[in-house]
């Protein structure tokens, strides 16, 4: 993928500020440079090479319950994310042929195709390295813990804004801690669906799946409880590693 088409895609797929990270080693082309980068704010999006990939859990799926069963870990990574990834991979080739023929309603068509799985994918690569193993995540460390107080009050502050982002956005959509690029502070956002974010310029650095497949099988329209339950299995230490990586090159 070319350097413009790729600046492309991730405006396309509301995650423009992504670009603040990937310029200067996109130009190489899908490289390694280009999979570290991407890497640094979407864990395991990409192989080596620099294709899409599903990110392998770091961790057993049953080893969230009773927070997250471990049914729906299996669906939810295996079955779910896979068909973003595909779906992703799909658009992109379908959007280069519609390219070439100059068949803009194709274009459109596609890229709306590529929005909605390119962010799905990325956001459920963040997801799954905000999660682990139930009662074992910690506490926010190192700057994450003194820009939440700074932000936020303090960490429980925090959480109750983040539920309720995750309890209140309309439909399927996800609640979002962000670090704003242009402001350089954490902010707290929805999204519905994936692709309709409410703000532009934002790195997901913690994200909560609020779609019932997140959630159904143990608390089926009980999305309030899930959202309660959630804390439980934020791993707080690579949440926290990832903010300060992310803090130091944006
Ligand atoms: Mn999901």
């Amino acid at each position: 993928m070319s350097d413009s088409s790729r600046r492309e895609f991730l405006g396309a797929a509301a995650l423009v500020g992504a670009s603040a990270v990937l310029q200067g080693s996109v130009g190489a082309g899908v490289g390694t440079a280009a999979a570290v980068a991407l890497s640094t704010v979407f864990p395991g999006a990409v192989d080596a090479a620099g294709a899409y990939q599903l990110p392998p859990l770091s961790y057993p799926g049953e080893s969230l319950a009773p927070v997250i069963d471990a049914a729906t870990m299996a669906l939810h990574h295996d079955k779910h994310h896979l068909g973003y990834v595909n779906g992703l991979k799909a658009a992109e080739a379908a959007l280069a042929e519609a390219r070439t023929s100059g068949k803009f309603d194709l274009i459109e068509h596609h890229l709306a195709k590529a929005a909605f799985h390119g962010a799905g994918h990325f956001l459920h690569c963040v997801f799954w390295d905000s999660i682990g193993p139930a009662g074992q995540g910690g506490t926010p460390e190192g700057e994450l813990r003194s820009d939440l107080d700074k932000e936020f009050g303090s960490l429980d502050s925090f959480l109750a804004q983040f539920s309720a982002a995750c309890n209140t956005v309309e439909g399927s959509g996800w609640g979002i801690l962000g670090y704003s690029v242009a402001a350089r502070k954490l902010v707290v956002l929805q999204s519905r669906n994936h692709q309709l974010q409410s703000q532009w310029g934002i790195l997901p650095i913690l994200c909560n799946d609020v779609w019932e497949h997140a959630y159904y099988l143990t608390y089926q329209n009980r999305r309030g409880d899930y959202v309660k339950a959630f804390p439980q299995v934020i791993d707080w230490k690579r949440v926290s590693h990832r903010y300060a990586l992310i803090k130091s090159k944006v």
